[in-house]
């Protein structure tokens, strides 16, 4: 028997006429339509040469089409990998690089720079897809019959990768299988009750574990139906808001939320469930989002390793400042960071996790891969936490250097090594203060020669070309020198501490 994820979503779907997505702006994609446009898709790219485990790499505005097209590849046996739309030139030459897909699919409007980089680094074939469902992707994809068995595919071969920032500052690949999505979705359709019934607005960008494996896994294993918006704007979510049953988002869309009067109890009467994660969500937005809407927010906590790992419970304590417990066959400990050892239950310590739902390491980097597994098979996520005495799972802080920006990941290596390799540069720190908006903000400390002058605007404009906008410093300060231990280890927590008032309010 095929474990191909496609093949489990469609036996899943009883009523091909049922919508599977509305847009913003009242397109309909039935679950017959849907089945029907992958199918063109994935034939068109056997007919490209498309073999099974080629790599088609997507960078592409959201869109529903763009969504279908994740089902037609991973129909066609090959592996999905999306890209951050906000990548730049310069980054997405090393993810061509290293991930040698057969086939690019870019905006109509990144195409005349795309191409010939893609060209130069032998993908076989650069096509393109927008926002409105425009593009040389389906325009040949309407030649193809829709008709298409989904290529058999065991369990553990591989259906996406998804490219996580790394402390090194090299991007890896993260390769999940057809098994880590299925068993995944399976257990949070479950758990959080997804019914055909269910209405789910998505907000959220569809190249990152959240918006694409969370959010529509789960509504295609539901065969429910989602209202999809290109982007968030709570203008657009308070609109739709009335017609869902449940939205899952980052803690920001829900502090966006709560600054708009329009969010009251009766706006959202229809809505069962509010999901957040990514990144932490604060006791005080998640009390405030009660106070006005009458819900608790659903906080869980996962990785783009390890897709889900827990979550708080839907008919229990859905505690505040906690991300649950571990999910239906996922096993969590936390152990001494050194010694592996696991710790009392109570104690803070580095979060392990094993399951079904834990990758297939990293794309040809078996020693990065080997260094963040225990001989035991357990996961090491980098994240620092503690069990309590009700066995919800808190996370208190990170043990991998790590800034969460809206939801998106930002290494501060990444930033230090361009920013060090500018002119006059001796030396820099990037470090995540609280902010408002995006929870924390990546603020730079730099340390110039003595015969050269900082300048922060000139410094952000140069990074603007070579960093996707998100990663780019909220603003930049110049020192004479970073504190450092005796080791010579930068102190980023003295940094941190300077600069924590810097985005407050008043
Ligand atoms: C946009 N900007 C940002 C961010 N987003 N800067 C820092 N952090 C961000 N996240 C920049 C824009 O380029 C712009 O720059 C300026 O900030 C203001 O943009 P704004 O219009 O406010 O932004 P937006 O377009 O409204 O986006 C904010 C957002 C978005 C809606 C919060 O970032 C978002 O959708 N985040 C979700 C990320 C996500 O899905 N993460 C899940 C990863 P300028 O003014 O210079 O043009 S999966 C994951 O983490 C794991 C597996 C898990 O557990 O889910
Ligand atoms: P990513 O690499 O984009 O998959 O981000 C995964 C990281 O996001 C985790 O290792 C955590 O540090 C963080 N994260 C995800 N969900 C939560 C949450 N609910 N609370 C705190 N941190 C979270």
């Amino acid at each position: 028997m095929s474990d191909n994820l496609v093949t489990l979503i469609r036996s899943r779907i009883a009523d091909p006429s049922k919508t599977f997505i509305e847009t913003g702006d009242r397109r309909i994609f039935t679950y017959g339509d849907t089945f029907a446009m992958a199918g063109r898709f994935a034939n068109m790219l056997v007919g490209l040469g498309v073999q099974p485990g080629d790599r088609v790499a997507v960078q592409v505005d959201k869109s529903p089409e763009a969504l279908i097209l994740y089902l037609g590849v991973v129909a066609a046996g090959a592996i999905y990998l999306p890209l951050n739309s906000g990548y730049t030139l310069a980054e997405l030459e090393y993810f061509i690089g290293d991930a040698e897909p057969r086939v690019f699919v870019c905006r109509p409007s990144t195409e005349k720079d795309i191409a010939p980089l893609a060209a130069r680094l032998d993908v076989a074939h650069c096509l393109t897809l927008g926002g409105n469902g425009d593009g040389s992707l389906v325009e040949k994809a309407k030649a193809a019959s829709p008709d298409f068995t989904e290529v058999p595919r065991k369990a553990d071969d591989l259906a996406a990768i998804l490219y996580t920032s790394g402390t090194t500052g090299r991007s890896k690949g993260a390769m999940l299988s057809h098994r880590n999505l299925a068993s995944n979705a399976l257990t949070l359709v479950d758990y959080w009750r997804f019914t055909a019934d269910d209405v789910l607005l998505h907000a959220l960008p569809i190249f990152h574990t959240h918006g694409l494996f969370v959010a529509s896994n789960v509504i295609l294993l539901a065969g429910a139906s989602m209202i999809f918006l290109a982007k968030f704007d709570a203008d657009e979510v308070i609109r739709h808001l009335p017609r869902a049953t449940s939205m899952m988002g980052v803690p920001t869309f829900y502090t966006r939320l709560l600054q708009a009067p329009q969010l009251t109890k009766d706006l959202v009467k229809h809505v069962r469930l509010f999901v957040s994660g990514s990144a932490p969500l604060l006791a005080d937005t998640h009390k405030e989002w009660e106070a006005r809407t009458g819900h608790r927010i659903l906080e869980r906590y996962g990785m783009t390793e390890t897709n889900m790992n827990t979550s708080n419970p839907y008919d229990g304590d859905r505690v505040a400042g906690t991300v649950g417990f571990p999910l239906p066959g996922v096993s969590l400990r936390v152990v001494d960071p050194e010694s592996g050892k696991p710790l009392a239950q109570g104690e803070i310590g580095m979060i392990e996790v094993k399951g079904p739902n834990v990758f297939q390491g990293y794309w040809r980097m078996p020693e990065k891969t080997a260094a963040e597994f225990r001989p035991d098979g357990f996961f090491i996520t980098g994240d620092l936490g503690k069990i309590d005495e009700r066995g919800y799972v808190h996370i208190v802080g990170r043990g991998k250097d790590l800034i969460i920006s809206g939801g998106y990941n930002v290494y501060p290596k990444e930033v230090e090594t361009e920013i060090d390799a500018m002119p006059g540069v001796v030396e820099s720190a990037v470090i995540g203060v609280p902010h408002p908006d995006f929870g924390e903000g990546v603020t730079a400390v730099v340390v110039m020669a003595k015969d050269a002058r900082g300048d922060e605007a000139a410094m952000l404009k140069a990074l603007e070309g070579r960093l996707a906008k998100f990663k780019l410093p909220k603003r930049i300060f110049f020192a004479d020198d970073l504190p450092r231990n005796t080791m010579g280890k930068v102190q980023k927590n003295l940094l941190r501490d300077q600069y924590k008032d810097l985005y407050r309010k008043g």
